[in-house]
């Protein structure tokens, strides 16, 4: 069916902007409408039977519409994750029904645990069919309601433009996530009188944003004024609500040391004198030990995720909790806290901000960096600037810092290396770490790092993987190979899974139970998708390596041969409490 000029279906289009002439439209074609005036200007899909007539209307809007055709639905979900994390936009993603659909379905959960804006659109069969069994019906909805912001079925095409604007409003407003819209063959198919598309603001039964209740907000304003040790920790919700300057006013003005969660990394420079480092499990040491010794904890936009908190009853008892958060859901979840604050922190930070004292709290910063101190000695030192032995993964990220100047983005898949490359990773950006932080996703760093360029073609995108997760989503390099984003791959190979290996050495007396992982010879893979590539294991080729990667105008694959059996450390053992933190094997 042409969507340009059609007399059935009488639409026009000139060349810069889309006019219809007469209302009868296809549901085909007002979902794409629907896209163009949310300006959406890139989908990443996979098409199938079930979705036809989207993809038949797209063809005569390909100009207007960047569709990116992966090699896997589960890559089109993360590629639109990767997108939305650098840009701030709504990712988009079509998929077919049955397999098409239920490949979604991890992509979903993670981005509906990261809070990531995503508008999933797939086929389904005839309204008719529906529960036949027919081919390829499968009931997402139900399978996709746990791990969506909402998702809804429509079956009759006068419904589209009203759902679709609900599906932009939703994903995007308040706490951001995924939504999925199911939409049956004959919904595309039906013509119908079509108004203009009127997009969403307002849901009756959908409250975004709570409303902000000053008291609190004078109330916290005075526990931070009378702390002696306040310690802010901040989650990707001060990047979420675009409240990064907002944010940094904050802590300047009251001078109170700042930690991050993996989620939050690169809202505020990763060398901001008030930058204490990463929470967590892996992460930092100071930040960990002094949660419990701060008299105050002030969390923004954070969730006290099990790997932040460590073992609950031993997180944070002496301290004063105050927590800003836009979901109220999230208040007292995990921590019972002192005084909440609920709201869209880019209003309630400049609200606390004005009722705050003006203050340095030199003495108890210092001892942040005494700690940090300890650390650098006994592992940021050796992990970072090794002189001899093999590559470790934290020499490689060093390399990449002093080679990006810290403004590169940067996107991690899962394990050892993502640890290592989120706690040495540079920042002087926002929106410059993407990883898969509450699910764990691996094979998330090659999809999420193409739909990054997408989202930022002007920055320089890195995915850097283990020899593992490289071969979770290698397809995608198929991708890369027909629609060419300059993305640099950047294989980390310890020959191991290794995060799990680390665990079996640590916890399991090393029996290394189906870790060992073979890799094909990663260049040759790429080589045969028509990618660039190298490999190196010696130190003294690394640099250069890593200089012809970023300098190579399009995308490469760098194979590193790293260390087989290094552990990350600093590490918060599971069971223990947060400043029961070791720096290494021996002291666990
Ligand atoms: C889809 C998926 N399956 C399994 C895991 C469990 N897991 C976490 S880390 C890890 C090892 C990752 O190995 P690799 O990709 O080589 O990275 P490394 O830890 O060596 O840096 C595994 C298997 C996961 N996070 N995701």
């Amino acid at each position: 069916m042409n969507h340009k000029i059609n007399k059935m279906n009488t639409l026009t289009k000139d060349t810069d902007k889309v006019t219809i002439t007469e209302k009868l439209v296809s549901g085909s074609f007002t979902v794409i409408d629907a896209l163009l005036k949310e300006n959406v200007t890139t989908v990443f899909g996979y098409p199938g039977g079930a979705i036809m007539p989207i993809y038949d209307a797209l063809f005569d809007f390909r100009q207007e519409l960047n569709h990116i055709l992966v090699r896997h639905e589960q890559g089109a979900i993360h590629a639109a994750q990767g997108f939305s994390r650098v840009s701030g936009k709504t990712g988009v993603v079509f998929a077919t029904s049955g397999p098409g659909a239920t490949n979604l379905v991890t992509g979903l959960a993670d981005a509906m645990i990261d809070s990531t804006p995503i508008v999933c659109i797939t086929g389904q069969v005839f309204a008719h069919l529906l529960g036949t069994d027919a081919f390829q019906e499968t009931d997402i909805v139900n399978i996709t309601t746990p791990v969506t912001k909402w998702n809804y079925q429509v079956t009759d095409a006068a419904e589209i433009p009203s759902v679709l604007a609900k599906a932009f409003f939703i994903a995007k407003s308040g706490r951001p996530g995924p939504v999925l819209i199911d939409i049956t063959k004959n919904a595309q198919l039906q013509m119908l009188n079509y108004q203009e598309y009127q997009p969403c603001n307002f849901i009756r039964s959908y409250k975004p944003s709570p409303d902000i209740r000053s008291e609190y907000i004078e109330q916290a304003a005075k526990v931070i004024n009378e702390a002696k040790k306040p310690f802010v920790v901040f989650g990707q919700g001060v990047i979420l609500g675009n409240a990064e300057k907002e944010f940094l006013r904050f802590i300047e003005k009251t001078g109170i040391p700042t930690a991050w969660t993996i989620m939050g990394m690169s809202g505020i420079p990763t060398n901001h004198p008030l930058a204490v480092g990463m929470l967590g499990m892996h992460g930092n040491y100071a930040p960990n030990l002094y949660t419990n010794e701060c008299d105050v904890l002030i969390a923004i936009g954070m969730r006290f995720d099990d790997r932040v908190t460590g073992r609950l009853d031993k997180y944070a008892k002496q301290a004063k909790i105050i927590h800003l958060d836009i979901d109220p859901a999230e208040i007292d979840k995990n921590v019972l806290v002192d005084v909440p604050v609920w709201g869209d922190c880019k209003e309630t930070i400049p609200m606390l901000t004005d009722f705050v004292e003006e203050k340095s709290h030199h003495d108890w910063l210092q001892q942040f960096k005494n700690a940090k101190e300890v650390e650098v000695e006994k592992l940021i030192q050796p992990e970072l600037f090794p002189s001899e032995g093999e590559v470790t993964m934290g020499e490689v990220v060093q390399l990449l810092n002093e080679l990006t100047n810290g403004e590169a983005v940067i996107v991690t898949d899962v394990g050892q290396h993502q640890m290592i490359a989120c706690r040495y990773a540079e920042q002087t950006k926002t929106r410059s770490n993407i990883t898969s932080g509450g699910l764990g996703t691996m094979g998330f760093a090659l999809p999420a790092g193409i739909g990054a360029k997408y989202g930022a073609p002007e920055r320089t995108v890195v995915a850097i993987m283990g020899d593992g997760g490289a071969q979770m989503n290698i397809q995608e390099l198929g991708t890369i190979m027909q629609f060419q984003p300059n993305v640099k791959i950047l294989i980390l190979n310890n020959s191991f899974l290794g995060m799990v290996r680390q665990w079996q050495e640590l916890f399991h007396e090393k029996r290394y139970s189906f870790t060992d992982i073979q890799s094909p010879d990663f260049v040759q893979v790429a080589k045969g998708y028509g990618i660039e590539g190298n490999k190196v294991k010696d130190r003294e080729d690394l640099k250069a390596a890593l200089i012809e990667m970023l300098e190579y105008p399009k995308s490469y694959l760098l194979e590193v041969a790293v260390r087989m059996e290094d552990n990350v450390f600093p590490m918060v053992p599971q069971g223990k409490g947060v400043s029961e933190i070791v720096l290494c094997k021996e002291d666990i």
